[in-house]
Parts: C-alpha cells; sequence; structure tokens
C-alpha cells in the first residue's frame, strides 16, 4: 500500500491532522493500536481554546461541538474562603470552550469514516523506517497480515507512551523533564455542576478543580500523592473531600469513573527527525493544570498540516525545516504556563509556612492586578498559533 502521509495514533492530533490535509487535497492512512470504542470512550480533556474552536469550526467539524458545547466567559480561583472570578470576555474578549475531548475524537472518526478515507483500528507491532531517506514506510500487523505502508511523510501522532519518538536514533533528540511529587484523582459523576463556570482552588489540604461536561455531569479532580490507592477513596469519603476543598454546596450523585493521573512536564528537541514529525503528546506533556495538552496537539497539527500543504504545492521544504523550530517557540510558552498554574495552585510536600503565604500573595496580586490576571487570562483562552 502507499500513501502521501503516514499518520500514527488516532488522537485528537492524528484525527485532526488527517483532516487537515484532506481539506488541502492530501492522502493519509491513519493506524491506531486501540479500538474505536476504546479511543471514543476514553475520558480525558474537558477545555478547548478559542483556536481550537475555530480550527474545528473551519474544518466543518465543529457542527455538534456548538450545538452541545459549554461556551465559558471565565473562570473562579478560591483561595482563603472566597472565590474570585477571571473575566475572559472583558479582559481578552474571548472564551473558551468546555466540550469533551473524547466527542471531538468522536467527531472526527465520524467525519473520516463518512469520507471512505482509510482508519485502521487495532493494527499492532508498528514500526516506522527509513525516515532518514525519501522513501519512509511503516510496517503493522491487522486482521493476522503484516502490512507494509510505504509514504513519502509519517507523522507520529501516537501519544506519550507511542513508538514513533523512540525510533528515532540515540543522540538526536534533546528531553527536557520535570515529574511533580502529586497526581490528581479525577471522577466523572452524574451530578449538576454546582458552578456554572469551573473553578481552581487552592486549599490547605490541596488542590481542587470543579470541571463539567454538561449541565448534569460533573467532572471534578483532587490533589493526591502519585501513588494514590483508589480502592481508598469511597465515594462518601470522595465526596466530603471535594467539599471542603471547593467550599461550595456540590451536588452530589452517582460516580460514573474514577482514575489517577500523574503529572509531568515533557518536551523533546527537534520535535522531526528526517521525514518523521511528532506531534502531541508523543513531543510533550504538561501537567492539566492549565487546560493545554490537547490545544497544543491541536495547534501543532495546524503547523504541520500547513507546511506539508506548502511541500505539496511547490516542492518546497523550508516550511516542513522550520516545523520543530515554529512549534517549539510555542510549546514552550505553554509548558511555562502549565507549570505557573501547577506550582500557584497545589502544595509541595516541601513547602513550609514562607511558601504559603507566597503563594497566597500571588493569588491576591492575581485577582486585584489587571495586568495579572490579564496575562491568566490570555494564555488560558490560548495564544496565538505563532506565539
Ligand atoms: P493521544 O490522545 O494520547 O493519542 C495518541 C493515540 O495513539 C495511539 N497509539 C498508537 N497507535 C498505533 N500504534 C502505536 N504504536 C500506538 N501507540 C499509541 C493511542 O492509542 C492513541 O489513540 O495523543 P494526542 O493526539 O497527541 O492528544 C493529546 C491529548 O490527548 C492530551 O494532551 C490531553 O488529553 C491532555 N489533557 C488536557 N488537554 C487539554 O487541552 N485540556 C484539558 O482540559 C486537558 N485535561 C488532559 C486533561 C489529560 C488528562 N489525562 C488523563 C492525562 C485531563 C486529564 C486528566
Ligand atoms: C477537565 O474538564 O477535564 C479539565 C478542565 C480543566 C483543566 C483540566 C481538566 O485544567
Amino acid at each position: 500500500m502507499r500513501t502521501q502521509v503516514a499518520i500514527i495514533g488516532a488522537g485528537p492530533a492524528g484525527l485532526l491532522l488527517a483532516h487537515l490535509l484532506h481539506l488541502r487535497g492530501i492522502e493519509s492512512v491513519v493506524l491506531e493500536a486501540k479500538s474505536r470504542e476504546y479511543v471514543e470512550s476514553r475520558v480525558r480533556a474537558g477545555v478547548l481554546e478559542h483556536q481550537t474552536v475555530d480550527v474545528l469550526k473551519e474544518a466543518e467539524v465543529g457542527e455538534r461541538m456548538m450545538r452541545e458545547g459549554l461556551l465559558h466567559h471565565g473562570i473562579y480561583l478560591r483561595f482563603d474562603g472566597a472565590s474570585h472570578r477571571i473575566d475572559f470576555g472583558e479582559l481578552t474578549g474571548r472564551a473558551v470552550m468546555i466540550y469533551g475531548q473524547q466527542e471531538v475524537v468522536r467527531d472526527l472518526i465520524a467525519a473520516r469514516l463518512a469520507l471512505r478515507e482509510p482508519l485502521f483500528f487495532e493494527v499492532d507491532s508498528v514500526s516506522v523506517h527509513d525516515f532518514d531517506s525519501d522513501h519512509p514506510s511503516v510496517r503493522y500487523r491487522s486482521g493476522g497480515a503484516e502490512h507494509r505502508l510505504q509514504c513519502d511523510f509519517i507523522a507520529g501522532c501516537d501519544g506519550f507512551h507511542g513508538v514513533c519518538r523512540d525510533a528515532i536514533p540515540a543522540g538526536v533528540l534533546e528531553l527536557f523533564e520535570r515529574v511533580y511529587p502529586f497526581a490528581w484523582l479525577g471522577i466523572l459523576a452524574e451530578a449538576r455542576p454546582a458552578s456554572h463556570e469551573l473553578v481552581y482552588a487552592s486549599h490547605e489540604d490541596g488542590f481542587a478543580l470543579l470541571s463539567m461536561r454538561s449541565q448534569t455531569v460533573s467532572r471534578l479532580y483532587l490533589q493526591c500523592a502519585p501513588e494514590e490507592d483508589l480502592a481508598e477513596w469511597t465515594d462518601e469519603r470522595l465526596w466530603t473531600e471535594l467539599q471542603k476543598r471547593l467550599g461550595s454546596q456540590l451536588v452530589t450523585g452517582p460516580i460514573l469513573q474514577k482514575s489517577v493521573t500523574p503529572m509531568r512536564s515533557f518536551v523533546v528537541e527537534p520535535m522531526s527527525c528526517g521525514r518523521l514529525f511528532l506531534a502531541g503528546d508523543a513531543a510533550h506533556i504538561v501537567p492539566p493544570t492549565g487546560a493545554k495538552g490537547m490545544n497544543q496537539a491541536v495547534a501543532d497539527v495546524q503547523i504541520l498540516a500547513r507546511a506539508l500543504g506548502i511541500f505539496y504545492k511547490s516542492r518546497q521544504f523550508d516550511a516542513l525545516h522550520s516545523y520543530s523550530q515554529t512549534c517549539l517557540r510555542r510549546v514552550w510558552k505553554v509548558q511555562r504556563f502549565s507549570w505557573w498554574m501547577t506550582t500557584l495552585l497545589h502544595r509541595f510536600g516541601t513547602d513550609n509556612p514562607f511558601d504559603r503565604r507566597r503563594q497566597l500573595a500571588e493569588l491576591d496580586y492575581i485577582v486585584s492586578s489587571r495586568a495579572a490576571s490579564q496575562t491568566l487570562a490570555e494564555n488560558y483562552v490560548g495564544l496565538p498559533l505563532e506565539a
């Protein structure tokens, strides 16, 4: 089999890239290790930057998002027993959209299948070859048979645990990493959200976040230990702890899902090697506090689709050669923001009373200074593609 671009991974990065390439008349094949049901039900991100909303709308895959998503014009920061609103509308003229990542994935899969474009689930033993030459290829197993896909380019959109990054020869990549001494215990509950906008709470006993998926489903998170045992968290204990940290009168309801997410900041440089291009979590990870992971994945593939478009129009490699550098300028600003939001709101085991007073002073400064709240708002709603 032959295609122009082989895309490994059907997460938001791989699926959106395939769609953006299709709109430019470029052929691609998407190979995904998991089943369709699995990728469509994986509960993850929930906040779309205004720019993510725009690209989905422009690519005509945003119709359901516009109907079912919740447009939010601000967030609350809660500390010292009071909540303070950061008004995105007033500070930036922009808003964010609350719409689950798995809904975006569902919409993109539906669009791909409606176009009858190749998308293969449950492939295994994927390996990438010869991307240092002008005839790269991908080998994989599907339906009990071995396959070889020849292509012009490979897009590694296979997430943090994928195979593409590791296929790059030793010595090419430089890794930058920070692991945090805490994690998030997340729940999805059939309960009306107690606030109409997200609440980020910095409490003496640790961070908590109130988010949502709809008017009837809440998504809530608690800072916990990385090795936290979920079995020790009865529903009652969870609601009591969330209530304490979030301070608001939470509406409780059946808990549909519980999970623990470790926190890490991670970047590889460069984000490409020959004709292999890494995008999304394959190249970088952020702690979820700034709600940036999926949005940066979407930014990467917009830049990659544009560069591939230029190549197929003019056979010019310049935009592909500068892909990594263009992405990394924004990636590092997003890393900085996610790290900053994380250190601002969480309790570190090593904190002493001085650190806590300093943290509270910073929160107070943010909510009382227009310049400081505008900085937060500008980053939260999303930096321009070429930041
Ligand atoms: P994904 O979504 O991990 O998709 C990669 C896909 O590649 C497949 N794969 C392979 N396929 C073929 N062969 C192989 N060898 C393969 N290895 C892997 C995988 O099965 C998968 O389908 O990466 P992508 O597309 O780069 O998207 C990144 C986002 O998923 C991620 O950054 C976000 O979920 C992060 N994130 C958030 N991002 C936001 O923008 N806003 C948020 O509010 C937000 N909240 C979150 C989050 C992530 C969280 N967790 C669970 C890590 C909240 C949480 C709790
Ligand atoms: C979510 O709704 O899952 C969510 C919202 C905001 C974040 C992270 C996750 O910062």
